[in-house]
């Protein structure tokens, strides 16, 4: 049974962007096999959100910005523990650019985050130091869309991060599962959900709306 959807859902598709595919400099495994089935999907939705990792050269997450650091070691910064990553996303280069097989013609907002070069941010709603607002609570509450369907990468990062933070921010939220790919550095994909059945956050598959 398809699940029913309403005019007051939103689809959520994070960073689809070069660096996070095969051949891109932060790649996570599979992350192409999702393109075709989030466009899919996407014809299904009204509303319709993307999210961009979008970093400054130098950002601080990046390992290269910290003497002597490998990517995917953990630093401590004033907001908390960091996985650091390989320079991505960087704005201005291809790698930060959407893929051009993502086709999503209807999207209505493109949530750029990240951009401040001392602050990471996984979520599409708040930057890492869990108190920078991108602004996306605030449109989604203004356009009264309440019921948000997540998808797109990384599961244990990006995705799971905005899914959390939207449960947070009083929204039902749902995981697409099988529409999103895992990075999985140093057993983060099962972290990431045991924080999200913790928090309330519904898993579905994409069966279940096609
Ligand atoms: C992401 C690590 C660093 C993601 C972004 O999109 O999941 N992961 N920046
Ligand atoms: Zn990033």
């Amino acid at each position: 049974m398809a699940t029913p959807l309403r005019a007051d859902d939103a689809l959520i598709v994070v960073d689809i962007q070069y660096d996070f595919l095969p051949g891109g400099s932060l790649a996570v495994a599979g992350g192409d096999e999702i393109i075709e089935p989030i466009n899919a999907l996407s014809r299904r939705f009204r509303n319709v959100i993307q999210t961009q990792d979008w970093h400054p050269a130098g950002h601080i997450s990046f390992a290269s910005s910290h003497e002597g650091m490998s990517p995917f070691q953990i630093i401590e910064l004033p907001y908390g523990p960091q996985v650091l990553w390989p320079d991505h996303c960087v704005i201005g280069t291809r790698g930060a650019e959407f893929s051009v097989a993502l086709d999503i013609p209807h999207v209505q907002t493109i949530i750029r985050k990240g951009y401040r070069e001392t602050i990471d941010s996984y979520s599409g709603f708040k930057e890492n130091d869990h108190d920078t607002q991108t602004g996306l609570a605030g449109y989604l509450r203004e356009r009264g869309l309440k019921r948000l369907f997540i998808c797109g990468l990384a599961t244990d990062f990006c995705v799971a991060w905005t899914a959390e933070d939207g449960i947070k921010a009083g929204f039902e939220t749902v995981v697409i599962e099988d529409a999103t790919r895992a990075i999985d550095t140093a057993g983060s994909l099962d972290a990431a959900w045991k924080r999200m059945n913790d928090m309330g956050v519904k898993r579905a598959q994409i069966g279940d709306f096609l």
